[in-house]
């Protein structure tokens, strides 16, 4: 640190130097992302609740109220109204809290979790920091957790599975329904990732799309993964968990005697009023309606891809059933794919299960965007002839 400070203006002045080198949601060239731009109501929701604290609640009671209001809203949205939880930094979090919860309710000796091969490496962290055995189950031919291949793993020792409803890499749904039986008939702690679903399948389920059953309907589910940051329109970091019951939040509880609450089950201490306050705002101002054109503007973005790919003969790895496509050419590698986009602007990412480019067609791409990119991926095509 200099030993005097400077002006204001140049401080300003030096950050916008290095934002430049920031690449923009608002270009339409980040295209491997689940993050979006931040509603400008969010954004300024965010800024006036900066310095409230949810890690001493007491002190800020509204701001509690708001958080309250948020999992109520998520609770009902998820079909248990009831639904205790917490807004916290995003998936990871929240994965991690579920897996502890689950863990501590078994009190098993040597506590394993049973995860698709296709979820979000969270649960190997969550799996390092807990002292859990993490068992990747197999997936169908249509990269969903093969059932029967769970049911293999289940053990004496199993505190929890997990069903993804919006994969990582795919977008895929796993089939919640049977694992919600298996958990039920085994007593099993049964966690869904939705942090990405969470915030479109029951919009387009809304809308009349066939998606399957992933929330608290199905009597099996215990805990729900659901982040505003991605799909929901929030600032980062807004994460959420839902629980069926607060005795799941209970099972985590550390004593805090000094503080404004005598008890504390979140991972961390001082946290974040400002992510619940903005997704308070953000969800309030789109309603249910607003979310339901949002979800179906981006499944439009999505087959103009999807279709577009297709006339040029690009490989669908599956048919995409929410916002994610993942493609490959007919004979380039998707690194080699994915470098040529890269030259040419566009910052993509590549799947690992199977390889291939994958693009979430988030909330800032827009039909144009994906114009240009159809345009670019056919002179890819036209020059290798
Ligand atoms: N669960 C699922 C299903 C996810 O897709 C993700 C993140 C998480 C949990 C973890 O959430 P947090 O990252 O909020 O802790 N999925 C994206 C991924 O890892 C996150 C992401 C977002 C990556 C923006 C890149 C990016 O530019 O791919």
């Amino acid at each position: 640190m200099d030993e005097k400070g400077l002006p204001e203006e140049k401080v300003l002045e030096l950050l916008a130097e290095f934002q430049r080198r920031d690449m923009t949601y608002t270009s339409g060239r980040i295209l491997g992302s689940m993050c979006t731009s931040s509603h400008p109501l969010a954004r300024r929701v965010y800024c006036d609740f900066l310095e409230s604290n949810l890690g001493d609640p007491g002190l800020f009671r509204g701001t509690r109220e708001l958080e309250s209001g948020v999992i109520g809203m998520l609770g009902e949205l998820l079909s248990e109204p009831d639904a205790a939880g917490h807004i916290i930094t995003g998936g990871t979090e929240a994965n991690l809290m579920a897996m502890r919860a689950a863990r501590n309710m078994a009190g098993a000796e040597k506590p394993e979790i049973i995860v698709p091969k296709s979820a979000h490496f969270s649960f190997r962290k969550a799996a390092d920091i807990l002292g859990l055995r993490l068992r990747e189950a197999e997936l169908d031919q249509d990269y969903r957790v093969d059932v029967e291949s769970v049911r293999k793993l289940i053990s004496g020792n199993t505190v929890a599975v997990v069903g993804v409803a919006g994969t990582t890499e795919l977008g895929r749904i796993d089939p919640v329904e049977e694992l919600s039986e298996i958990c039920l008939d085994e007593d099993i702690h049964l966690h869904i990732d939705a942090a990405f679903g969470g915030f479109i399948i029951p919009f387009l389920r809304e809308t009349g799309a066939e998606l399957p059953e992933f929330d608290f309907k199905l009597q099996g589910v215990s805990s729900i993964t659901v982040d505003p940051h991605k799909m929901g329109l929030a600032p980062i970091p807004s994460g959420c968990i839902l629980f069926r019951d607060a005795s799941y939040l209970d099972a985590m509880s550390i004593e805090t005697p000094y503080l404004t609450e005598k008890q504390q089950s979140t991972i961390v201490g001082t946290r974040t009023g400002a992510s619940a306050a903005a997704t308070w705002a953000i969800m309030k101002h789109m309603g249910r309606e607003g979310y339901r054109k949002l979800a179906l503007r981006v499944m439009g973005v999505t087959r103009r891809l999807r279709d577009g790919l297709v006339e040029l003969d690009y490989q669908l790895v599956v048919e995409p059933e929410l916002n994610i496509v993942a493609f490959n050419h007919p004979t380039m590698g998707p690194h080699e794919l994915a470098d040529r986009l890269e030259e040419l602007g566009w910052a993509v990412s590549v799947s690992s299960c199977p390889p291939a480019i994958r693009v979430v067609l988030m909330p800032h791409i827009m039909e144009e965007h994906i114009e240009l990119l159809l345009r670019d991926l056919e002179g890819i095509r036209l020059r290798e002839e």
